[in-house]
């Protein structure tokens, strides 16, 4: 991979990981590590060596959970040096609140209020932690916020103390002048049975309910939305639209199996390129994130091909969206499709009461209508042949 290609990352195109992410020493349910644990300040440096421009991490990647606060300050203070010394900045942090034992039925909807307090209080540290690194998006991913029985608990209790839970750290940021931006991340299910609020689209009615919604967005992960078989691309443009994508997981996985974590663009690669496409047409300018791992078989050589080759696909893919716009073929069949009639043109638009009258009375004929072919196979081949390369 030369170093002096196009598809170099930059840093404005925010690329991200987590200390998680290149971190991982490949733990699966069957199986244990097969990569020795790298420290903080040694993925710092790996991830600058890839080319990423950002490094995210829950409070736990960085400060083992009992360390004393000597211990912290120190990891803090050499964390810190890594950063100087890399120019990589935090963007985003978050809370661990799913491994350890006391999170087993949930932190913020556990039914004991004890675990509900403590996960209250660790997250306020974290909250803590991530500013002073300079965060600022705060993720809320409620790995244990969900039930393996309904027996078990009431999804309305549920609702109400994720609630209570989120207006509370609401006005915890703002008390402390933080400047923060919280982003709610769904999950259908692992490693709980059933999560609550299981989609992105489940999230962003849930916000509305909050008492500070205008500091709450979303961080939609691909992955999640293909576990449970949606389009992840339409979940991305509701936030879009709602003012609520305050960041974004990219990776990648085959349709409804479990969460796989896969390269962005390993597997989807349609899926993919249009969701690319979206967000540099839109506009998003915020950290791409890659919440992925690299496979099990791979050292740290391979982990940082897993890294790099993340950021690559994805500006393969934005290559690929500018030539997409740019042809004109395919131009054509999409403003074909879309053509206007003058007479159509006049019955559409805000109501008014001459304009439900008109359109009322307007004859449509439906059979010369529906008749029309619309080219989706031409203009969907075109966009194939484009991706693998050939136009
Ligand atoms: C997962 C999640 C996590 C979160 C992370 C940040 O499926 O494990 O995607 O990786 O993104 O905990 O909140
Ligand atoms: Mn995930
Ligand atoms: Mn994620």
């Amino acid at each position: 991979m030369s170093t002096t290609d196009s598809y170099q990352s930059r840093p404005e195109d925010k690329f991200t990981f987590g200390l998680w992410t290149v971190g991982s020493i490949g733990r699966d349910p069957f199986g244990g590590p097969v990569r020795e644990p790298l420290s903080p300040v040694d993925l710092v440096h790996l991830l600058a060596e890839a080319g990423a421009y950002g490094v995210n991490f829950h409070d736990n990647d960085l400060i083992p959970i009992d360390a004393s606060p000597a211990e912290r300050d120190t990891i803090v203070a050499n964390f810190k040096k890594a950063l100087a010394e890399t120019g990589l900045i935090v963007p985003m942090a978050t809370t661990n609140l799913f491994s350890e034992a006391i999170f087993k039925d949930g932190a913020f909807t556990a039914n004991d209020p004890r675990v509900r307090a403590y996960a209250l209080q660790k997250t306020m540290r974290a909250i803590d932690l991530g500013v002073e690194l300079g965060a600022g998006v705060y993720v809320f991913w409620g790995g244990r916020e969900g039930i393996e029985s309904d027996a078990t608990k009431s999804p309305l209790d549920a609702a109400k103390r994720l609630r209570d839970a989120l207006n509370f750290l609401c006005e915890y940021a703002l008390d402390n002048k933080y400047g923060l931006k919280f982003a709610l991340e769904a999950k259908p299910n692992e490693p709980r049975g059933d999560l609550y609020l299981p989609t992105t689209g489940a999230m962003l009615g849930f916000i509305a309910t909050l008492d500070h919604p205008e500091m709450v967005g979303v961080n939609p992960e691909m992955a999640h939305e293909q576990m449970a078989g949606l389009n992840f691309l339409h979940a991305v443009a509701q936030a879009w639209d709602a003012g609520k994508l305050f960041h974004i997981d990219l990776n990648d996985q085959n349709y409804a199996r479990f969460d796989q974590d896969w390269r962005f663009g390993a597997q989807s690669i349609k899926q993919s390129f249009f969701l690319v496409k979206f967000l540099e047409d839109v506009g998003y300018a915020g950290s791409r994130h890659f919440d992925a791992h690299a496979y099990r078989t791979e050292d740290y050589e391979g982990v940082k091909a897993f890294a790099r080759g993340c950021m690559r696909n994805y500006l393969i893919l934005r290559e690929k969206a500018r030539r997409w716009n740019a042809d004109a073929e395919i131009q054509g069949l999409l403003a074909e499709a879309g053509r206007a009639d003058p007479a159509t043109a006049a019955l559409l638009g805000t109501y008014s009461g001459e304009r439900a009258a008109a359109l009322k009375s307007h004859a449509f004929d439906r059979a010369a209508i529906a008749g029309r072919g619309l080219n989706y196979e031409r203009l969907d081949q075109l966009t194939v042949e484009l991706l693998l390369g050939i136009r």
